[in-house]
């Protein structure tokens, strides 16, 4: 049993080690949201939601997780008493609509705080890891073809990652297949390259632009349409052998039966942020897993934060797909002690009790917005 006695949150800019370039928005910086839970004798748990460009991506800005904490959601959970985090959710859904991304950030503070009040890790609390090294690739999207070869190469020559995403979507559908292919070619038929469209294309486009990418050796395709279109993509699914992933199109467990029942087949994403925290992204881990959809561990971008709070329940699942967990690497300084350790293209689980993630105080302080 845990008693939430207060919550206090930040907004923390952190600005990114070069311009990351997506359909939507361009990122020069990324928002972290904290929240700090203080919990009765002396707990404390920590959690953090992202997202991605503002309101850009997603529904919910970093103002308006922090606004939904201190406004709605703290009133109602301090001074209550919970057994875990089914009774958390429970508590705020009943009064709470959406808002997902915050609700994220502190189920990940209460399984932080719990797992500490309980001396194990987070991943024991969800299942227990299956492993404490767990893949991770990198995105390649500073919008230049020859700067992301030079990257690319670089990261394979320094062994730390060996798989590429590539955000396109936000020019011509030739001048993105041409990019694709060359980084493809550039980097060799060993290294495993995706692309994510972000929703971009229309269907006509998605199934031009797919059967291009099929003949040129991309792996996978992310959410190449609009996420309401769910019969497209399942379409699109169906017609290609390059599998898809769908990522904005599945959100919750309900988004994820929807597809499978309509007869998706491919790959899902999961985020912590779109399910509502790391214990609710496995309800849709799981319907896939019903379904005989693939898994793979996305990001929001998060930092160190939210990266170890998704690979806590990451690690309890066998991703077919690897995962995106590579946040931190993306910003130039970060608010933890101990950086996470990122080779050979696998990033380690901290094994402390909680998330196992010390928080700098000083960093906390500096980087938080005035
Ligand atoms: C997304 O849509 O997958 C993940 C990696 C990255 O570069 O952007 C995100 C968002
Ligand atoms: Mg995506």
């Amino acid at each position: 049993m845990l008693t939430i006695e207060s919550l206090a949150c930040w907004l923390v800019d952190i600005p990114t080690v070069r311009p990351h370039k997506l359909s939507m928005a361009t990122m020069g910086c990324q928002t972290l949201m904290i929240v700090r839970m203080q919990c009765a004798d002396g707990v404390v748990g920590w959690g953090e939601g992202t997202t991605i460009g503002g309101l850009s991506y997603g529904a919910e800005s970093p103002e308006a997780m922090k606004l939904a904490i201190e406004t709605y959601l703290s009133p109602l959970l301090c001074g209550q008493t919970f057994s875990g985090v089914a009774a958390l959710a429970e508590m705020m859904n009943a009064s709470v609509k959406g808002n997902t991304f915050a609700k994220s950030a502190l189920e990940t503070a209460f399984l932080d705080a719990q797992g500490k009040a309980l001396g194990v890790p987070v991943s024991a609390l969800l299942g227990g890891a299956l492993s404490d090294r767990l893949p991770v690739l990198w995105t390649l999207a500073s919008g230049d073809t020859a700067k992301d070869i030079d990257e690319g190469k670089r990261l394979l020559a320094e062994g730390r990652h060996d798989t590429f995403k590539l955000k396109i979507g936000a020019r011509d559908l030739a001048t993105d297949v041409r990019h694709a292919l060359a980084i493809k070619t550039a980097l060799g038929d060993e290294v495993s390259i995706r692309v994510d469209v972000n929703q971009a294309w229309d269907f006509t486009t998605a199934v031009k632009g797919m059967s291009q990418l099929q003949d040129g050796g991309i792996c996978l395709v992310e959410q190449p349409i609009p996420l309401w279109d769910q019969q497209g993509l399942i379409a699109l699914s169906q017609r290609f052998t390059l599998p898809i992933l769908a990522d904005e199109a599945v959100a919750t467990s309900h988004d994820g039966y929807a597809l499978a029942n309509g007869g998706f087949s491919g790959a899902f994403a999961l985020k912590i942020a779109k399910a509502g925290g790391p214990a609710q992204a496995l309800k849709l881990a799981h319907v896939a897993q019903a379904a005989g959809v693939a898994l793979y561990g996305g990001t929001m971008l998060e930092g160190t934060l939210g990266t170890v709070a998704s690979l806590h329940a990451w690690s309890t699942l066998k991703m077919q797909w690897g995962t995106e967990m590579f946040g931190p690497l993306l910003l130039k300084d970060d608010i933890v002690v101990t950086p996470l350790d990122f080779s050979q293209g696998q990033v380690t689980l901290p094994q402390g009790p909680g998330l196992g993630v010390e928080i700098d105080d000083d960093k906390l302080r500096f980087y938080a917005r005035k």
